[in-house]
């Protein structure tokens, strides 16, 4: 614990350090709170940067630089065209006290601070159909903020993250070492999944096809939009932010609302082990897409729509597969608490992608409805 108050006293913060907590379930990198004596700044968010996964953290927080100085320029461009106001965040980089917007340690950890946005709650399962619509708005608004970046000017912090037949690739990789180390049997539930994921693996390019044919465009992302990284304000119940900007880069914006919708209608969540219960609420599909196109339906195009289903059916095959690959890796990149834990998560995005598929022609219909 000392040693984590040595390390957030590092940071530029207007205030001695009291207390340093573990925060958040992230599953890639390591978040604490930090409570600061001083007031109004009272607390402040501190992560270490899992560099397993990203090889660069340096990049990430160029990026967080480039995209914090844009979304104020686009904000206070709002503030001075229109009368409209909604409150809106984005976490501020806390520098170090040698300037710099991170900190290495003496064991090569890589740390970095943030402000905490106040009086505003992520919340981990979607709470109403009011909820629902703010995430979907939430997206929206974000990707639009960003949506004039010049993406030449966002590194790419996370080569190959969301392109599903790299994700494939590396699982057919890690199949074939097994095979070749001549594993014990597979339990129930490692059957189920290889047998899953060879069913629909033809269908892994589908959005890399249509970015291929020129169908779906490059356009600025944010990687991450599940529910757990929404703010919604204390008070009004609106959306004010997307946190976890890591993965902010070029891509298809569809893989986001496939990953928000994904994850905001699981209301049993990612964590579940009740397989068989989990479900794809569609009435809350129709909710977040309401709110998402509100934003981004005036730059949305025919095809745009029509790769939405596609998108959110191949979201969840994305995720599954990863955190299968992961569990038949040996649980290098997902943290675990348990040796099937990512067994367990590949589970419940594989039953949500059958839920999905079985209800195709409800979500087609509803994005038919929204046009
Ligand atoms: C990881 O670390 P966290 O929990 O914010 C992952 C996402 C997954 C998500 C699933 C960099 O996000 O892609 O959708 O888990 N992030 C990375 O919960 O791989
Ligand atoms: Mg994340």
């Amino acid at each position: 614990m000392d040693k984590l108050i040595e390390i957030a006293e590092q940071f530029n913060t207007n205030g001695p350090v009291l207390s340093v907590r573990e925060y958040g379930t992230g599953n890639v990198n390591d978040t604490f709170l930090v409570t600061l004596h001083a007031v109004p700044q009272t607390y402040f968010i501190m992560q270490r940067i899992n560099q397993r996964v990203f090889h660069r953290p340096e990049l990430i927080m160029v990026n967080m630089r480039a995209l914090s100085e844009h979304v104020r320029m686009r904000l206070a461009g709002e503030r001075n065209g229109h009368a409209v106001e909604r409150r809106w965040e984005m976490p501020r980089v806390f520098e170090t006290l040698g300037g710099k917007s991170y900190f290495v340690d003496a064991d090569n950890s890589f740390w970095r601070a943030m402000s905490f946005i106040d009086h505003s709650t992520a919340f981990p399962r979607i709470q109403g159909a009011e909820h629902a619509r703010e995430a979907g708005y939430a997206l929206g608004r974000f990707q639009s903020l960003i949506s004039d970046m010049d993406i030449s000017k966002l590194h790419d912090t996370l080569v190959g993250f969301h392109i599903t037949p790299c994700y494939l690739q590396h699982y057919d990789e890690v199949l074939g070492r097994k095979r070749d180390g001549r594993d014990g049997a597979d339990s129930p539930e490692e059957t189920y999944c290889k047998r899953f994921v060879a069913q629909r693996r033809k269908s892994a390019t589908v959005l890399e096809d249509a970015k291929g044919m020129g169908k779906l465009r490059l356009r600025p992302m944010h990687g991450d939009p599940k529910i757990d990284n929404i703010m919604i304000d204390d008070v009004t119940r609106q959306a004010i932010g997307i946190i976890d900007l890591d993965t902010v880069k070029p891509g298809l914006v569809h893989y986001d609302i496939g990953d928000c919708l994904r994850s905001c209608c699981n209301l049993l969540g990612e964590e579940t082990t009740d397989f068989g219960a989990v479900r794809f609420e569609t009435d809350l599909c129709r909710e977040i897409l309401r709110g998402y196109l509100t934003v981004v339906g005036s730059f949305f195009d025919e095809s745009d729509y029509a790769y939405l289903y596609d998108a959110v059916r191949l979201i969840a095959f994305e995720l599954g597969l990863r955190f299968f690959t992961d569990h038949l890796e040996g649980n290098v990149y997902f943290k675990a608490r348990y040796k099937e834990h990512n067994l367990h998560r590949a589970m419940v995005q594989f039953k949500l992608m059958e839920s999905i598929e079985a209800s195709e022609a409800d979500i087609r219909k509803i994005v038919a409805d929204l046009k």
